[in-house]
C-alpha cells in the first residue's frame, strides 16, 4: 500500500508524455473517480503539479460495449489517450490525425458504422479483446495500454466485471449508452437508468485501497449520472468514499445550470435531480467533503453548505492545460485540511 503521508518531491521534470512540467515540493498521493473527456482534461492537469506516478485514476467502465467482436472501452481510452499527450482535443474522443479507411470499407459492406472506430484506434480495440479472450483481465490489459503509451498514472477500472449502463428512454425501449449516447447523439429523454450488472460486480483490483489510501480524492467534472454513478454503484465503492468524506473533493460539472459538454443537465432534471450545483452538491453529498463550484454560481455556495458540504468558489472552466493546472492546484489545497481554506479559491 502506498504510504498516505507527504513526501518531499524533488523532481524538475515530470508530467504525462503530452504534458509541460511544473514544480511542487510534496508529493500528495491522489486518487481521482474518472469519467471521460472532463476528468482527462482535470488529470491532464493534475500530472502537471503532482508526480504522475503518485495518481491513480479509478475509471467509468459502464460506457463500455461490444461491437465487431471488439471490447471497447471509451473512458479509459479517453483518459489513456489524453495523457499520452495522443488524443484529438477537439473531438474529445479517440486520436489525433485519426484516419477511418476501415470505416469507409465497411460502409462499403454495409456493416455497422454509426459508432466510429478509426484505424489507429481500432489496435486498441483489437489488442485489448485479443488479450481479454486468453483469459486477461481488463485491469491487466489496461496497465498493458498505459504502459505501451508511456502513462504513468495508474488508470484502474472501477470493476474487471462487466458493468453496463442501461437506460429507458421515455418515447421507447431500454438501450445501452452507447445506443443512447451516440446512436441517438442523447437527443432522447430518459424514464429510467440501470447499471446492469453492477450488483454482483468487484471493485476491480487496488479500487479500494486507492481511495482508502489517498491523501486526497477528487471527484473529477464528469457526469453525475452516467459516469460517477457506474462507480458508486459498484458495492464497496460508495462505503469507501463515505469513509474519506472529508478529504474527498469534487469539481461541479454544472456550470450555471448546464453542463458544458453533453446530457449531465438534462439527465439529472429527467431522473428527478436539480440541474444545478446545488442539485450536483446533494447528490453528492453523502461521500464529498468539499464541493467546488465556478464563479458564475458563487451565489448558490450557502444554499451548498446548507447541504453539508463545503464550497469553494473558483473557476473551473479548463480552457487550457494551463487553466487545468490551477484547478488541480485548488483541489489539493481543498481536500487537505491543514492546507484548506474555506470559501473563495485561489
Ligand atoms: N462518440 C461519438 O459521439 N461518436 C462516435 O462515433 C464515437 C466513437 C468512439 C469510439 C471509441 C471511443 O473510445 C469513444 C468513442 N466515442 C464516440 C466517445 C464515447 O462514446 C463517449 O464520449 C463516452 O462514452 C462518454 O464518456
Amino acid at each position: 500500500m502506498r504510504s498516505r503521508s507527504r513526501r518531499h518531491w524533488s523532481s524538475l521534470a515530470h508530467g504525462e508524455p503530452g504534458g509541460r512540467a511544473r514544480t511542487i515540493s510534496l508529493a500528495p498521493v491522489i486518487t481521482a473517480l474518472a469519467g471521460g473527456v472532463g476528468a482527462a482534461r482535470l488529470l491532464r492537469g493534475l500530472v502537471r503539479v503532482v508526480a504522475p506516478t503518485e495518481v491513480t485514476a479509478v475509471v467509468n467502465t459502464g460506457d463500455d460495449t461490444e461491437l465487431h467482436g471488439l471490447h471497447i472501452s471509451p473512458d479509459l481510452d479517453t483518459v489513456t489517450y489524453t495523457l499520452a499527450g495522443l488524443n484529438d482535443d477537439e473531438r474529445g474522443w479517440g486520436l489525433a490525425g485519426e484516419t477511418w479507411s476501415v470505416m469507409e470499407s465497411l460502409e462499403r459492406l454495409g456493416g455497422e458504422t454509426w459508432f466510429r472506430l478509426g484505424d489507429q484506434d481500432l489496435a486498441t480495440h483489437l489488442y485489448r479483446t485479443q488479450r481479454l479472450s486468453t483469459g486477461a483481465t481488463l485491469s491487466q490489459v489496461t496497465a498493458e495500454i498505459t504502459a505501451a503509451l508511456g502513462v504513468s498514472v495508474r488508470l484502474l477500472p472501477m470493476s474487471d466485471d462487466p458493468v453496463r449502463t442501461h437506460l429507458t428512454l421515455v418515447a421507447g425501449p431500454e438501450v445501452s449508452f452507447q445506443e443512447y449516447f451516440v446512436g441517438r447523439r442523447h437527443a432522447v429523454a430518459v424514464e429510467s437508468l440501470r447499471f446492469v450488472g453492477a450488483q454482483t460486480a468487484r471493485p476491480g483490483p487496488g479500487v479500494l485501497g486507492a481511495i482508502a489510501d489517498a491523501e486526497v480524492v477528487v471527484v473529477c467534472p464528469s457526469n453525475p449520472i452516467v459516469s460517477i454513478g457506474p462507480l458508486l454503484a459498484v458495492p464497496g465503492i460508495a462505503d469507501a468514499l463515505a469513509a474519506r468524506r472529508s478529504e474527498v473533493v469534487a469539481v461541479s460539472p454544472i456550470i450555471a445550470g448546464a453542463a458544458l459538454k453533453g446530457p449531465a443537465d438534462r439527465l439529472m432534471a429527467e431522473l428527478g435531480h436539480e440541474p444545478t450545483v446545488v442539485g450536483v452538491a446533494r447528490a453528492y453529498a453523502n461521500f464529498v467533503g468539499t464541493l467546488v463550484i465556478d464563479d458564475i454560481d458563487a451565489a448558490s455556495a450557502e444554499a451548498i453548505e446548507a447541504c453539508g458540504v463545503r464550497c469553494v468558489v473558483a473557476p473551473t472552466i479548463m480552457h487550457s492545460p494551463d487553466h487545468a493546472a490551477t484547478l488541480a492546484s485548488l483541489l489539493l489545497d481543498a481536500g487537505r485540511p491543514s492546507g484548506a481554506t474555506s470559501g473563495r479559491g485561489r
